[in-house]
């Protein structure tokens, strides 16, 4: 009797344990996602930001659109362009050589910001 509740309560440790770590995977996947964030750019509120990112060579930097009006993302040396983005849409570059890269929002070329990359 006494070693039937020893093995049931056993059990229940095990599940615990298993049900622990699937509670803790989700969780570390959610980490790893927010390491790579800083690549991206919010545009908000009329504003790039971070105004100033810096990123490593060969590294992509996506542009999201949180305004709900279109913003274009423009280099100032017509490296790159997006399309109009409208709310939630995404541009991507990726910067293959170090530098420091000027753009602003051809729509509203009060909106400007920067890229570092090294
Ligand atoms: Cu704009």
């Amino acid at each position: 009797m006494k070693r039937r509740l020893f093995i049931c309560s056993f059990a229940m440790a095990t599940q615990l344990f298993f049900a622990a770590t699937l509670v803790l995977q989700p969780a570390r996947a959610g980490s790893e996602d927010a390491k790579s964030s800083p690549t991206e750019v919010r545009v908000d509120n009329f504003t790039f930001s971070p105004e100033t990112l810096t990123v490593p060579v060969n590294n992509a930097v996506t542009w999201v659109n949180k305004d709900d009006v279109p913003h274009v993302i423009a280099s100032n040396d017509g490296l790159f362009k997006s399309k109009a983005l409208d709310t939630d849409d995404k541009y991507s570059y990726t910067f293959t050589k170090a530098g420091s890269y000027s753009y602003y929002c051809s729509v509203h070329p009060k909106m400007v910001g920067k890229i570092v990359v090294q």
